[in-house]
């Protein structure tokens, strides 16, 4: 039985791969050390590059109308292995708030946290909120014992029953919403207004996070997660229901919330058909069955402007019950095994390339630069040899090849001099950017606008305040744009006077695009307008909503903030690296050469035994050339879903 479906599989494979980059990366380290080549700032590197590694995390959003199966969908896919159906998952209107799911690694620990409905009448984010944990409730989760556990877990789709003002209050929409049977006038609500499930599962161990979603009515009332976490979500998957096919409001959810021009999903989006099993044993037979799957199938496609083959027709049901029954048959009939194929080979490829591009070539380029040295080395030594290759060797070259690697010794010494006082430099130029995007101008500019939104309650005046945050971000960019393009210029006159004198072309700086953070609050602010003139929100007095939303804004662009003011600390030195890798190792391998020259002419060996050291010496050189090619080997090695398919190109 696949129990353990092609997605454990593939998604334990790149987590394989990537923990054999973080042994590389090991090996690498020490071989720096071993030969004396290792600094302050490689070692930064290395220790970023893992990081990168270790956090590396994958979040899929599961997307749909209410009742289209997505949470079955989710017991299908990755609690199978408990024997039972641990998320509450039902027919009609399950009231669920937003749910993710993931395992807490700095924690390591099971639990449920359910954040009350009721902050949102507060002014916290989500994201804020997220760091306050006295404002959740938690439940502890025992792996050991799925009966409790899913009890507990029941907890995240409990309703209440308030007055139609009150749900308004907290940012529903009363069309929206259930009436209370129970109580002829109240409404039901959810009682939560965010869920958060940390469990022990190896893909979650792995860095997965899955995002499970209610249908529209909670898309709208959440500001954060239509405009935050579903675009930055790095695949959607849109659940629709086999035997209806793509309804108004199935559409409707899709334009509004995933279609967007603000969404990032740059893994993919893709639809699944469920229920595939209502159409099954129709009188007409299979190949009607299939037929008509097939029908619905383009039909999807084609009201989406998706491809066919990224709509997949199955069922989560079948499949759920297909694995705890370990029915072979029935699961490859529910065709979750596409779905799980899907996701392999176009999400955990998209997260390969990202590392592939991001880390692995840093990486190969500093091995370059370690090997380029190498080579160097081994040419000097071949001279050195020459001069033993007679019956006595001949102390006057030995002297000559002495000098001359002195006199190169002292030149990458003065070299690293200056570069270490361009770098200084560069740090300096770094703190002035990173102050024009310091926390302090971030605070003072959220302050202001905050002040003069609670000043303002008229529609205009939050508008008002709005642009100003804007304008004030977008100034900020601006002038980072116009002091980065210097420090640029900086960095490239440090290297071309370094490459002019030492014919190294092949250093470069690493660039600092910035321009991308001010394009990105551009786009936020194209996001805060189209909220503001949307009907919905013109049209109903919910100034709360408009200033919750405000604040998802905010965080969004805190987030933004934060991520180019560690952009432009790091930079300096990660600018300078190759071309100090380069000069430092140069200078140490000098340093063993003159030393071993000058032992060979004041020792009084004969040729003979000077030879059998320096083939030693090349020998040992050789072998740590070889691991050199071990590694890069290693590293290029393609990722786990890329391996048939084509030998990756990385130079
Ligand atoms: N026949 C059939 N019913 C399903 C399937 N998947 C889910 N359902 C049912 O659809 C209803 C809604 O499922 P749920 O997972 O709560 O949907 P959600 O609101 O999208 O999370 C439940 O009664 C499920 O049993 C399926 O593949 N086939
Ligand atoms: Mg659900």
């Amino acid at each position: 039985m696949k129990q353990k479906g092609t997605l454990s599989r593939q998604v334990e494979a790149y987590h394989l791969w990537k923990k054999d980059l973080i042994r590389q990366m090991g090996h690498y380290q020490l071989w720096l050390q071993n030969n004396d080549l290792f600094s302050d700032d490689i070692a930064e590197r290395i220790r970023s590059g893992v990081e990168l590694l270790l956090e590396d995390e994958l979040t899929i959003a599961f997307v749909g109308e209410y009742s289209r199966g997505k949470t079955e969908l989710i017991n299908a896919l990755f609690f199978s292995g408990f024997g039972q159906r641990m998320l509450p998952s039902e027919a009609g209107r399950t009231t669920m708030c937003p749910t993710e799911l993931f395992f807490d690694r700095a924690s390591r620990e099971n639990y449920l946290s359910l954040l009350p409905i009721e902050t949102r009448t507060g002014d916290l984010s989500l994201q804020q909120l997220r760091k306050q944990p006295e404002r959740w409730q938690r439940f502890e989760l025992d792996e050991q014992r799925p009966d409790v556990m899913r009890e507990v877990l029941a907890e995240v789709a409990r309703t209440k029953s308030v007055s139609p003002e009150h749900a308004r209050d907290l940012g529903f929409n009363e069309a929206m919403l259930d009436h209370d049977r129970a109580n002829p006038g109240q409404v039901l609500i959810p009682a939560w207004r965010h869920g958060l499930i940390s469990i022990r599962h190896p893909l979650f161990e792995q860095g997965l996070r899955i995002l499970d979603t209610p249908g529209l009515n909670a898309l709208g009332s959440e500001p954060e997660l239509t405009y935050s976490m579903l675009p930055r979500a790095h695949a959607v998957i849109f659940i629709l229901s086999a035997d209806t096919g793509v309804t108004a409001s199935d559409m409707a959810l899709w334009n509004e919330h995933i279609d967007t021009r603000d969404a990032d999903h740059r893994a993919g989006r893709f639809a699944v058909l469920n229920k595939i099993d209502v159409l099954w044993d129709d009188l007409q037979g299979e190949h009607h069955t299939q037929e008509s799957i097939e029908k619905v199938r383009g039909i999807t496609a084609d009201h989406l402007g998706i491809r066919q083959r990224d709509v997949i027709p199955l069922s989560a049901k079948q499949g759920l019950l297909a694995r705890v029954r370990h029915n072979e048959e029935l699961f490859a009939r529910s065709n979750l095994d596409q779905l799980e194929n899907l996701i392999v080979h176009r999400i955990l490829t998209y997260k390969e390339e990202l590392i592939t591009q991001n880390l692995i070539s840093d990486l190969l380029g500093m091995l370059q630069n370690s090997q380029a040295n190498l080579q160097a080395r081994l040419a000097g030594l071949e001279e050195e040899r020459q001069a033993c290759a007679g019956d006595t060797t001949d102390k006057a070259a030995l002297r000559r090849l002495a000098g001359r690697a002195q006199k190169d010794y002292e030149f990458y010494h003065k070299k690293l001099i200056t570069l270490r006082s361009s770098r200084r430099l560069m740090d300096s130029q770094g703190i002035m950017l990173a102050n024009i995007v310091s926390e302090e101008r971030f605070d003072a500019h959220a302050d202001k606008v905050r002040q003069m939104m609670s000043r303002s309650w008229t529609t205009a005046g939050m508008n008002r305040a709005m642009e100003l945050f804007f304008e004030l971000l977008e100034s900020d960019m601006a002038n980072l744009l116009t002091e980065a393009r210097l420090a640029e210029k900086m960095a490239a006159g440090i290297y071309s006077r370094y490459n002019e004198d030492i014919r190294s072309q092949h250093l470069a700086p690493v660039p600092l695009r910035v321009g991308r953070y001010m394009i990105a609050v551009r786009e936020l602010r194209k996001k805060a307008r189209r909220f503001r003139i949307s009907p919905k929100n013109l049209l109903t007095e919910q100034s709360l909503l408009v200033r919750r939303f405000f604040n998802v804004m905010v965080s969004e662009a805190r987030r933004l903030h934060e991520r180019a003011r560690t952009d432009v600390q790091r930079w300096p030195q990660q600018a300078l690296l190759p071309v100090m890798q380069y000069s430092l190792e140069q200078k140490q391998l000098l340093e063993h050469q003159i030393r071993r020259l000058r032992d060979m002419v004041k020792a009084d060996r004969n040729s003979r035994a000077e030879r059998e050291r320096l083939d030693k010496t090349i020998a040992d050189l050789q072998q740590q050339l070889a691991m050199t090619n071990a590694m890069c080997r290693q590293i290029r090695k393609p990722p786990p879903s890329t391996v048939q398919q084509k030998v990756v190109n990385l130079s």
